[in-house]
């Protein structure tokens, strides 16, 4: 990497922020470890975005009180950004543009997505904006963002992973650098900061 592999943004280029909210930070209830290194490494981004004028999306998940995916439903996670909740707000210093568009998933207590586009608009929307090339980053490496990547790879979007903006719950060691493998494996490019055309 570095100035070999310089890329230049160009319009077809979307951001998507997968679930930088309070909860996955150090002191939310299902922190993710060094989870709140992401915010500014995806302000740099988001800044090289909007100096552009390139279009930014924000997945977030918007769980009810009482959703599959916790404890007490039988799920395997302690409640975690709940609707409306402050655990569900964004992280205070992630520097969303105004005209970023917010996706909300996994809204009902029956279904769960790691996913932004499962059972979300994200594909419809990223298709309306002539989107042909998504640069992901957030949290988890290993979940919602290693599932949002999955996605986008099968809807035919091309993938720039933001290595150095995503972070791993890694319940199991290595679960991170397993799915890193994985997103490679099916044609996301990992690309840092600096890899950027200034
Ligand atoms: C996530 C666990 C449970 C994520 C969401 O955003 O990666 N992880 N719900
Ligand atoms: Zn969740």
């Amino acid at each position: 990497m570095g100035p070999n592999s310089s890329i230049k943004l160009q319009s077809g280029d979307a951001l998507i922020a997968v679930d930088v909210q309070n909860d996955f930070l150090p002191g939310g209830s299902l922190a993710v470890p060094e989870g709140d290194a992401v915010v500014p490494a995806l302000n740099r981004y988001l800044a090289a975005f909007s100096a552009r004028s390139l279009p930014v999306f924000a997945t977030r998940d918007w769980h009810p009180p009482n959703h599959c995916s916790f404890k007490a439903q039988g799920g395997i996670w302690p409640p975690h950004c709940v609707a409306a909740t402050r655990g569900a707000e964004f992280a205070p210093e992630l520097a969303l543009p105004a005209a970023a568009v917010i996706i909300s998933k996994a809204a009902t207590p029956e279904t769960d997505s790691y996913s932004g586009f499962g059972g979300t608009d994200l594909a419809a929307r990223l298709r309306a904006g002539v989107a042909r090339r998504l640069f992901i980053g957030g949290l988890a490496t290993d979940y919602c963002v290693l599932n949002t990547v999955r996605d986008a790879i099968t809807q035919g979007f091309e993938v720039l992973l933001l290595e150095d903006a995503v972070r791993a719950v890694d319940v199991k060691p290595g679960d991170g650098a397993r799915a890193l493998g994985e997103m490679r494996q099916l044609g996301a490019r990992a690309i840092r900061y600096a890899d950027l055309a200034p």
